[in-house]
């Protein structure tokens, strides 16, 4: 099938974003001193006065972003997405356009430069967060709007007509970011919704800007309304806003995700560690580091990444219950890396007992059932080379001749969790 420009300059940028895979998305701001999550304005309708509390007090003392960047690389991600400004307006970075920034608060620090140049010093692409949606902007509609924390409040309510020195604010602060802080290689904008969406945002001059400025940059595709859902945004046509990935949020695509033409298109599932993105305290219900795995695979087995969250306390630390699962997940990836990095959907449809990832000519099988026995390759039969355990390099035992497909091309066998694993496996005769 023939490609235009515009799918092969796609497919230019998101190389490096294909390859990675596993990132580390970071949702940080004044919510973490409320610790009940970054919609708390929104949910409880704190007005901007009450709301100013958390930005007199913001204090992130402990704020190290080497430790933050050294525990994603550790944990195997290669990139990372951190909030330059949420929904509530508060700029982590030292925007010339509002005093509603992290340098002007107790802290006095510019959040955002030094995360930048931290992840980068340790390897990391990096990649930014940035609202459509602002609670604290004055020219943003607020009485009546759907998504405002003063949806109900008269007092809020605003002229249409200045909407558009909101996007001029938004449009500069965008530029502020690509132009003041070295090379980006990644931009996500959250969100769209109802006619809040594409041309209301000024998208294609939005975006023209932005190619002008970083023409290697690669976006999300929210400057369109259901990029966060599913449905959809899979098969529309490409927009000029379009963006370069789909990104499901909470939610892995049964079966990945295409365009219009049925062709894979890049995509990212965001998943939080545990229910929330900023950081709640009483939220202890995390994942377990074999699911996050699992959920790792099974995006990589679609041709998708996982962009996995946390969110840093009022102090600026990473909670210690994701630190741990970080630690987990990067010992599994420092073994099995190679069946995640630069992998994608295998040919073969999907086995019963786990997930096949592949890679040119090999093919990883990521077996989730404990009982499993020997595992036959269907459809490979006189392509397998051999087999090998990929967390030891360790020879799998070749089967007999009914079964002869199991081993003579490239295989790897991988497994969720390495005691899930009985070695070798056992004679199915
Ligand atoms: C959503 C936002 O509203 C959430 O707060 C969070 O940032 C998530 C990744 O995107 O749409």
């Amino acid at each position: 099938m023939a490609h235009n420009q515009e799918w092969l300059d796609r497919q230019e940028r998101t190389r490096w974003f294909l390859q990675d895979r596993f990132g580390m998305f970071i949702h940080w701001g004044l919510y973490a001193i409320p610790a009940r999550g970054e919609w708390v304005r929104n949910v409880e309708r704190t007005t901007v006065e009450d709301y100013q509390a958390y930005f007199d007090e913001f204090d992130p003392v402990d704020y190290d972003p080497r430790a933050w960047a050294r525990a994603a690389k550790q944990a195997g991600m290669k990139y990372a997405v951190l909030t330059a400004k949420h929904h509530d307006g508060f700029c982590l970075f030292d925007s010339k356009l509002t005093d509603y920034k992290s340098t002007k608060t107790k802290a006095g620090r510019d959040l955002v430069a030094e995360f930048l140049e931290a992840f980068r010093a340790e390897g990391l692409k990096v990649g930014l967060y940035y609202s459509l949606i602002d609670w604290h902007h004055e020219d943003y509609p607020a009485y009546g709007d759907a998504h405002h924390p003063m949806r109900d409040n008269e007092a809020y309510k605003r002229d249409p007509s200045t909407f558009d020195r909101y996007l001029d604010y938004m449009h500069g602060q965008v530029r502020e970011l690509l132009t003041n802080y070295g090379k980006l290689d990644l931009m996500w904008f959250d969100f769209s919704y109802d006619e809040m969406q594409g041309e209301k945002w000024r998208a294609s001059e939005l975006i023209r800007m932005m190619r002008t400025l970083q023409p290697h940059i690669v976006i999300d595709n929210r400057l369109e309304a259901g990029g966060e859902g599913g449905g959809s945004i899979y098969t529309k046509e490409p927009l000029a806003y379009a963006g370069d990935f789909a990104s499901p949020e909470q939610i892995i695509p049964p079966t990945g995700v295409t365009d219009a033409d049925g062709q894979p298109i890049p995509w990212e599932a965001c998943v939080t560690l545990n229910n929330n993105w900023g950081y709640v305290a009483s939220d202890t219900n995390y994942k377990t580091p074999t699911l996050v795995i699992r959920k790792l695979i099974e995006c990589v087995s679609k041709n998708g990444n996982l962009l996995l969250n946390v969110g840093p306390d009022a102090r600026g630390r990473i909670p210690r219950q994701s630190l741990d699962i970080l630690a987990e997940v990067g010992d599994w990836m420092a073994l099995n890396g190679d069946s995640i990095y630069g992998c994608g959907q295998a040919e073969l449809p999907k086995p019963d007992w786990g997930r096949y990832t592949q890679k040119g000519n090999k093919l990883y099988a990521h077996v989730f059932e404990e009982s499993v026995g020997a595992i036959n390759l269907a459809g490979l039969a006189g392509r397998i080379k051999r087999a090998r355990l990929l967390a030891d390099g360790s020879e799998l035992p070749v089967s007999r001749p009914w079964n002869a497909a199991l081993f003579e091309a490239d295989a790897f066998f991988n497994f969720a969790r390495p005691e899930h694993y009985t070695y070798p496996l056992p004679d199915a005769r």
